[in-house]
């Protein structure tokens, strides 16, 4: 018998492919939602975005879509109140939560956050998992910690994803990566593996998004764990 064994380096090029025609596929904004009542109907599995205002949240969706304009990038940060919902291809769904941890009453601001945003992570059937968007600039602060522990009690799971790998050298972004995969590592609902990008240059997005293809609905499929 004669068997084709796929190499690493085919499966790893297949799993890229993947992610890319995903990605290449329909994107559409669905709901924007500021209380529980509005958001959209559990129908897809969904991954949820969350970090600081400014990490580069709305940047790296629409990075990832290749769509300039689909989240609305700012730089007035601490504007988006509201969870933003997109479906791709209808095979997952992508949310864009609120930022936190901005302006003069980061507590105030993370309170606000908590509300909703806790509601939304604790009762989402469909939520797959969260990636927590860290600045390669700043590394993890405390409200990221106090974020990162709410995630932990509400039993999501969850990974790091350091945004504007550009704007670092490569000696101070390998040190943000390795103090950032130290501190994860005592959570434990945190994914051990970071993805380093930039939504600037490019770094890390076809990763992502083969990474990400792994929670969506196969191609004109269906997803059984979803009820
Ligand atoms: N150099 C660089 N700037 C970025 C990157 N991602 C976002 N930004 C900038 O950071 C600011 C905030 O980005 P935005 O996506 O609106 O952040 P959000 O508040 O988390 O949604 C904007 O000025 C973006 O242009 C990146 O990968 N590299
Ligand atoms: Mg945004």
């Amino acid at each position: 018998m004669v068997y084709h064994e796929t190499s690493g380096e085919e499966q790893l090029a297949s799993v890229i492919e993947s992610g890319r025609l995903l990605f290449a596929g329909q994107c559409d904004f669905i709901a924007a939602a500021n209380n529980m009542k509005a958001l959209p109907p559990v129908t897809l599995p969904e991954i949820c975005f969350a970090g600081r205002s400014n990490v580069g949240k709305s940047s790296l969706v629409n990075g990832l879509t290749g769509r300039r304009m689909l989240a609305r990038t700012s730089q007035t940060p601490g504007r988006t109140r509201q969870l933003i919902f997109f479906n791709l291809a209808d095979r997952l769904q992508l949310v864009d939560l609120p930022g936190y941890g901005y302006a003069s009453a980061p507590k105030a601001d993370i309170k606000a956050w908590t509300t909703l945003t806790r509601k939304y992570l604790a009762g989402r059937p469909s939520l797959q998992r969260v990636f927590l968007l860290i600045d390669s600039r700043r590394g993890i602060g405390p409200t990221d910690h106090e974020i990162m522990a709410l995630l932990d009690e509400t039993a999501v799971s969850w990974a790091v994803v350091i945004t504007k790998a550009d704007k670092q050298k490569s000696e101070a972004l390998a040190k943000v990566c390795r103090d950032t995969q130290t501190k994860i590592s005592k959570y434990v609902a945190a994914y051990p593996e970071l993805f380093v990008t930039s939504s600037e240059d490019g770094t890390g997005i076809e990763a992502l998004r083969a990474h990400l293809t792994g929670f969506a609905l196969p191609k004109n499929g269906h997803n059984p764990a979803l009820r």
